[in-house]
Formats: C-alpha cells, sequence, structure tokens
C-alpha cells in the first residue's frame, strides 16, 4: 500500500516536472536542445490570473536580498539595475544593443523563475496603443492587483506601492520610489523628442532595413526610445531606467520587433550582428547632445563613484577590436556564468528557449 502510493507520487512528481519544463528546457547550459520554448506574450491579452503571477514574481525579486557584491544593492531587483547601470555605455548606441537587452531579459527571467513564475516575460504592444490618447490609458497603467499602477510621483496602487530602489538615477545610488507620469500625449504615437515623426510609420520604415546595423539602429532611436518616454518613468533614464517595472515589458516589445525581422530571413538575419562596441567618447549617447562629460555635467549631474568604475567593462571584452561579434561576453558579475553574443541570437538556441505570440 505504502510502496504503491510512492510509486503513484513518484510519477505524479515526474509527470509534473516533464508537463511544466522551464527550468531543464530552457536550456541553461549550452549545447542544450529548446524542446518547449516559454511563450512570451502580450501584456492585453493575458489573463487577470496570468498578470498577477507575473506581478507577484517581481515583488518576490524586489523582497529576495542581494547576492552580488554590487555597488548599493540591497535586493535581487536592485542587481539587476545596477548591471544595466554599470553597462549603460556600451549597451546603448552600441552594436550590441539588441543582443545585450535579449540577455539581460533572460538574466530577469531567470530570477523570477526562481520566485515561483514559469511563464515568459510578457509585452507591451507599442504598436497596438499607439492609437491612444494618451499612453496612461494602456491596460498596463491600472491599479489593482492587475496593472503596473496608476500615475503617481511615488505609487499610491499596484503592487509596487512602497518599493524603493537603491540605485539610480543616472550614475547616482540614491534611494527612490517607483513612479511615473504620462502627461504628454501619447508619445507611442509622436514625442517632443522625435518632433514631426510618427512612430508607427517610422517603425515600418525600420522594418524594410535589410542590415542588422541598419535595422538595430533604427529600431534603437525612433521606436525604443519613444517607449521609454511612454513608460512616463520620473526616474527614466539610460543607466537606471530598469528600476521601473515597466521597463521589461517595453524590452520585451523591442526584443519581440527584433525577433519578428530575423524570422523574416532566418539563415541570414539569426547570426548577423555588428557595430561599434564603444561609445565615441566626443559625442556620448547619440541621441542626447554633447560629449560624455558634457552628458555627466548637464544631463546626468552624475558620475560613477570609484566602487562603480572599478566594474564597468571597456566593451570589447571577447571582440578582439572595435566590432561587435558573436563572440562578445555578457557579464551579470557573478549571478550567471557569463555568456556570449552568439548565445542569445537565436531564441530557441539551447541557451535560450523562448519565442513571442
Ligand atoms: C486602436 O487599435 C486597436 C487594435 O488595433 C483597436 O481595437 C482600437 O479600437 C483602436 N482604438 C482607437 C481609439 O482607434
Ligand atoms: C545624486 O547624487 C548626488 C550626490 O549624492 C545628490 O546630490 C543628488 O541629489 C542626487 N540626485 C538625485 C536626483 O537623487
Ligand atoms: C491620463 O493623463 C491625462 C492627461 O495628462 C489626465 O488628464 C488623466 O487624468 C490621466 N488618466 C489617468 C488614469 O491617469
Ligand atoms: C566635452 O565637453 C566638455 C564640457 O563641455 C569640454 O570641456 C571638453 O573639451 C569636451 N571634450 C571633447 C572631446 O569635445
Ligand atoms: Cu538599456
Amino acid at each position: 500500500m505504502k510502496f504503491s502510493t510512492l510509486v503513484i507520487l513518484a510519477a505524479g512528481i515526474a509527470e509534473t516536472v516533464y508537463a511544466n519544463p522551464v527550468p531543464e528546457e530552457k536550456g541553461k547550459g549550452k549545447g542544450k536542445k529548446c524542446k518547449n520554448p516559454v511563450k512570451r506574450r502580450a501584456w492585453h491579452t493575458l489573463t487577470n490570473a496570468a498578470k498577477k503571477a507575473y506581478l507577484d514574481a517581481e515583488v518576490c525579486v524586489m523582497n529576495t536580498p542581494s547576492t552580488l557584491p554590487l555597488p548599493g544593492v540591497r535586493n535581487k531587483y536592485d542587481e539587476l539595475v545596477s548591471i544595466h547601470q554599470l553597462h549603460a555605455l556600451t549597451i546603448h548606441s552600441t552594436g550590441v544593443f539588441l543582443p545585450w537587452h535579449r540577455w539581460y531579459m533572460d538574466l530577469h527571467e531567470r530570477l523570477l523563475q526562481a520566485c515561483g513564475y514559469n511563464g515568459g516575460i510578457p509585452y507591451w504592444d507599442e504598436l497596438r496603443d499607439s492609437n491612444l490618447t494618451n499612453s496612461n490609458q494602456s491596460s498596463i497603467f491600472t491599479g489593482g492587483p492587475y496593472g503596473f499602477g496608476t500615475d503617481a510621483p511615488c505609487l499610491t496602487d499596484g503592487p509596487f506601492v512602497g518599493q524603493v530602489s537603491a540605485i539610480g538615477p543616472y550614475w547616482n545610488i540614491t534611494d527612490g520610489c517607483i513612479g511615473r507620469s504620462h502627461n504628454i500625449g501619447n508619445p507611442l504615437k509622436g514625442n517632443f523628442f522625435f518632433p514631426g515623426v510618427d512612430v508607427p510609420t517610422e517603425l515600418a520604415r525600420c522594418n524594410t532595413l535589410t542590415t542588422y546595423v541598419d535595422f538595430a539602429t533604427c529600431l534603437y532611436f525612433v521606436p525604443h526610445v519613444s517607449g521609454h518616454i511612454a513608460m512616463g518613468s520620473i526616474r527614466g533614464d539610460a543607466h537606471a531606467s530598469p528600476s521601473d517595472p515597466v521597463f521589461w515589458l517595453h524590452h520585451s516589445y523591442v526584443d519581440k520587433v527584433w525577433w519578428d525581422w530575423q524570422q523574416v530571413d532566418p539563415a541570414t538575419r539569426t547570426y548577423a550582428i555588428g557595430g561599434n562596441n564603444k561609445q565615441d567618447p566626443s559625442i556620448g549617447f547619440l541621441e542626447l547632445p554633447g560629449n560624455m562629460t558634457e552628458e555627466a555635467i548637464n544631463i546626468f549631474q552624475s558620475e560613477p563613484n570609484a566602487a562603480q568604475l572599478a566594474l564597468i567593462p571597456v566593451g570589447d571584452e571577447g571582440d578582439g577590436g572595435n566590432t561587435v561579434t558573436l563572440n562578445h561576453i555578457l557579464t551579470s558579475f557573478g549571478q550567471i556564468p557569463d555568456a556570449t553574443v552568439g548565445d542569445v541570437m537565436d531564441s530557441k538556441g539551447g541557451y535560450l528557449c523562448f519565442e513571442y505570440e
């Protein structure tokens, strides 16, 4: 009697593991096969239960104490923000922009999974929401248990009320709350940063470009930057923007646009890579005026401290030159073993195992 109960239990456990393949089949190791890709779905298509499961896991990551000795971090979520902050100057306006952020989404997905979540990171369908009058009408920005909260300098509803981010703004390590303000219409349609530009039209133009560098540069500017503006983040900036959890829905969308572009011609596009691996110091961020020093003084009003400087990568690790290659190293400073750009080009290549629907 006892023995057969155990057998049934064991069979039940085996079956559960098989039917819920996230930890094994996600291919957390090079050379693994991607058998059951995790689905990344648009936020507005999720059930309330799926939205809540995602948001609950995010809160769990924020409430999990840090384990890495990164400057200023208190919890696992701060570590994510810190990793982005330390890389800010080499992952934006450079060729590694798309693969780096794809890798970074996966790093985040692993932390969510450690908190019991077994879906994929949802994405914000920004093209669909480009016809809203104000971006605050998106179903993402609701209070209650199924949204990221309604506008407030420090959120007063939703799951992230009272959360303190230790990292940011810019190079700062300053405590701040999560807050947003949408008072500039719908940046997903048009915004002050790109006067006269219709964002959906520009996205369609990006999609016609056939080389990786042309496509990635086009996507980086108008669609990607406009989505950041549409997040309405009060602390939104190129360094600490992930401190607002809406970041992941935006960058999941950016990644999906790249993914769709790759699917058009997988044979040539899946592993297409290139572009500079460092920003030109005499220019700084391409979308901002001035050189890096000028930007630090006038825009960021902060500079990295000694502990941050000691960790900031040069940006050419693994490349053997100034151009991003498939050997470019992606590091989380020890959260997970280092990977390479080549590992993350194919979303179902084995190292990664997800697809968009
Ligand atoms: C915006 O587009 C969506 C789907 O594309 C549609 O369902 C909705 O009615 C549109 N809204 C407006 C205000 O045009
Ligand atoms: C950034 O840090 C500096 C130095 O600690 C501080 O004076 C400044 O107020 C901080 N900026 C913000 C926006 O928190
Ligand atoms: C959305 O923004 C508009 C314009 O700033 C404002 O009038 C409206 O109250 C906001 N709605 C919500 C739900 O925050
Ligand atoms: C960058 O800007 C700073 C501050 O305006 C200026 O002092 C410096 O000469 C500039 N450097 C370059 C390379 O243009
Ligand atoms: Cu970024």
